[in-house]
């Protein structure tokens, strides 16, 4: 039975008058899934109501930052405690070096960072700081992976832009991706032709260690070594975008799981504790690059801001300090995908899902996926049956085949036996 979202409907033809599409992110307009976006009036852990009063368990938290769930007291608290001192200076603080501290002592590859207020102002700086340092021009990035939306990177870009199935963007000169070379996923011999062929020429690979971006797609086994192999043969700088694996997959990311050390990372959305946050941080020799220090110039008005400090500093805290939860994660991770997936399986749908710590996909096509190519083939159709199922069943999923969903620190079992009697539910009614 579906459940009314008056209120919502009436926000939304509100805000299409006075903002494109209604949204300030093209994913939250459900457009991809068949259904009107919803309004949210208010979250607590891992739950969120909407504007009609509707109550959701919900898997995405903000798109990953908030692995504490919604309104966590510590995080709230050290955010009221910051905001009565002021909200902003555009002047350094304490909370600043402490925050730094505490995301350098989690990535000990890393000896500095730099904040600022976004994963793609992140991502958009680190590889110009690779270009400066390296003093080559070319990058490479892959098929499927989102890192923001800075112009070179929106070529054959996850997340938004293949949930739009846009190949790129619009108001993009060719010119400004000349440099870029897209490459399958989890394919070797395709990075080690284009090595071959630029030669001495290209200056990063950015990569999302654990893809997000088109669904989540976990690295075959031995890939991310042969990164970090030829990469280092090629005096290439490799770039983690740990944005939204971060603080995630393990306390130390990614490259704490599988035990790689890439020359840069990015980061995002954990460390800012829902706040805006992002960082790019590595090895002094090329961090000391950066502006005032060195040529590369960047700069942000509101980086380093004292709220999203202090929220980043309780998250990251509560993390450092109950990293039990990570092995709980998992747990209820694994239990909420195989109970999903055996619904489905006892329905007769066809699907088949990649898991890595707390994060997850369901994909609605046989699979395996393993790159673009394989999440491209998912009947993206059926994914937009299933999520609205799911919705009337108080399951709120990431609005597209091709995003994770977020186990987080305040999901019980009660959610995940929920979800999956909605899942049982959604499989029988909407002929998903
Ligand atoms: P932001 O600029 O949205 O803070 O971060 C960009 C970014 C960079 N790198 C990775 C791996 C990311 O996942 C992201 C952003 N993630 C998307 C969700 N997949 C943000 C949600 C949205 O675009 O509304």
């Amino acid at each position: 039975m579906s459940r009314s979202i008056e209120q919502s409907r009436k926000l939304q033809q509100r805000a299409e008058k006075l903002i494109p599409g209604g949204v300030n992110s093209p994913v939250r307009a459900f457009r991809s899934v068949g259904a009107d976006p919803l309004y949210i009036a208010h979250g607590q852990g891992s739950h969120i109501w909407d504007a009609d009063g509707n109550e959701y368990i919900d898997y995405i938290g903000s798109w990953g930052p908030l692995i504490l769930g919604h309104a966590a007291s510590t995080v709230i608290d050290a955010i009221i405690e910051a905001a009565r001192k002021g909200t902003s200076f555009g002047a350094s603080i304490p909370a600043e070096a402490d925050l730094a501290e505490l995301v350098i002592s989690a990535f000990p590859h890393m000896e500095k960072i730099r904040f600022v207020s976004s994963g793609t102002e992140a991502t958009m700086s680190a590889i110009r700081l690779a270009r400066g340092y390296t003093k080559r021009k070319y990058i490479v990035k892959f098929e499927g992976c989102y890192h923001g939306h800075s112009d070179a990177l929106l070529v054959k870009a996850g997340s938004g832009v293949a949930t739009l199935g846009i190949p790129g963007s619009a108001g993009v000169p060719e010119e400004f991706t000349q440099l870029t070379l897209a490459l399958p996923y989890n394919d070797i011999c395709a990075l080690d032709a284009a090595f071959e062929r630029f030669k001495h020429q290209i200056a990063c690979v950015i990569v999302e260690p654990v893809v997000g971006n088109m669904g989540c797609v976990p690295p075959a086994r031995g890939y991310l070594e042969a990164l970090r192999a030829i990469t280092k043969n090629e005096k290439t700088l490799l770039i983690f975008d740990e944005v939204m694996t971060g603080f995630r997959l393990a306390y130390g990311g990614a490259q704490e799981l599988y035990g790689i050390e890439p020359d840069l990372t990015t980061m995002g959305k954990i460390i800012g504790g829902g706040l805006p946050v992002g960082g790019y941080g590595g090895p002094t020799e090329i961090m000391d690059l950066i502006a005032p220090l060195g040529p590369v110039y960047q700069a942000g008005t509101l980086s380093g801001n004292p709220l999203a400090m202090a929220a980043g500093c309780a998250t990251l805290s509560y993390l450092r300090e109950h990293k039990g939860i990570y092995a709980n994660l998992d747990k209820l991770a694994g239990e909420v995908v195989a109970g999903v997936a055996a619904a489905a399986k006892d329905a007769g749908v066809t699907i088949c899902h990649n898991r890595v710590s707390s994060m997850f996909t369901w994909f609605f096509t046989q699979g395996p996926v393993t790159d673009w190519d394989s999440a491209a083939k998912c009947d993206t159709q059926a994914f937009g049956r299933f999520f609205r199922a799911m919705l009337d069943g108080g399951v709120y999923l990431p609005p597209s085949q091709f995003e994770a969903a977020f186990i987080g620190a305040a999901h019980t079992e009660h959610d995940v036996q929920q979800t999956i009697a909605a899942a049982k539910q959604a499989f029988a009614v909407a002929a998903v």
